[in-house]
């Protein structure tokens, strides 16, 4: 049996090297709240490199992807400095293993969050949204990990990058999401798509960072979760969201 903190030095090492292992789950049983306490020590080896907690991702947002994964619940995992690219800071692809994007929505948090609130709450908890896109990034082989195994690789979160801040909206639904590799479309989605409504997404963080003791101070993003499925990057690229009425978001991977 590998211990937490043995788990959380191997996904460490894993990314920092760029070098995929195998999931734990095919040696051993381990509980989701393991799996999470891996996640926060992963993350604290992060903040020691000097990079605070910025926010924190929603995943499994898409009822197809629940499906795909045999799973009834989204998991959240946290972002850390380190992962916010810039318009003018190309992702180097020699820094991941294989990465993937996916459309998504973000939230700015204006008030800290310390207990679970319903979507129709929250809303007055955000002060900003924005397009964005996650470049999530296993670091097991094959990108092939069980539920334990993923919320311990932080849910695979490599990077993000956020268009313009924009004004919260009453309502986030049948908003088109279209993510473009070099101008070509690669996926259309819906907001609908993102647990049905951004703003149940944005609740449902709120639940598990208070079940799994995860920040939500003012000032926090939140990736609400994927419309889509992920699209792998194979090449040098440059990837474009559109979301209607809140902008665009894009990044180049060199
Ligand atoms: O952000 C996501 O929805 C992905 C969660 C982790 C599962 C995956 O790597 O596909
Ligand atoms: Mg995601």
């Amino acid at each position: 049996m590998i211990s937490i903190s043995e788990k959380a030095s191997i996904l460490h090492r894993a990314a920092r090297t760029q070098t995929p292992v195998k999931q734990f789950s095919l040696s051993e049983n381990y509980s989701l709240e393991s799996a999470y306490q891996v996640q926060h020590e992963l993350i604290r080896l992060r903040q020691e490199e000097g990079f605070p907690i910025v926010g924190v991702k929603m995943g499994f947002t898409s009822h197809a992807k629940m499906k795909q994964m045999g799973v009834k619940d989204v998991i959240i995992g946290q972002l850390t400095s380190d992962m916010q690219l810039n318009k003018r800071e190309p992702l180097l692809k020699a820094n991941c293993c294989h990465p993937r994007a996916e459309p998504e929505i973000a939230f700015r948090l204006n008030t800290d969050i310390y207990e679970p609130l319903t979507a129709n709450e929250v809303i007055n908890y955000v002060d900003r949204v924005a397009a964005a896109i996650e470049i999530i990034d296993s670091r097991y082989e094959s990108f092939k990990f069980s539920l334990e195994d993923v919320v311990s690789d932080n849910c695979s979160s490599c990077a993000f990058i956020l268009g313009q801040w924009c004004d919260v909206p009453l309502g986030l639904n049948g908003l088109d999401m279209k993510m473009s590799f070099d101008g070509q479309l690669e996926t259309e989605g819906s907001s609908d798509d993102i647990l049905d409504n951004p703003f149940e997404a944005l609740a449902a963080s709120t639940r598990l960072a208070c079940r799994y003791n995860i920040p939500l101070m003012k000032g926090m993003i939140v990736l609400a979760g994927a419309s889509t499925t992920a699209s792998f990057i194979r090449k040098t690229l440059n990837v474009n969201l559109r979301v209607d009425g809140l902008g665009e978001a894009s990044f180049t991977i060199i």
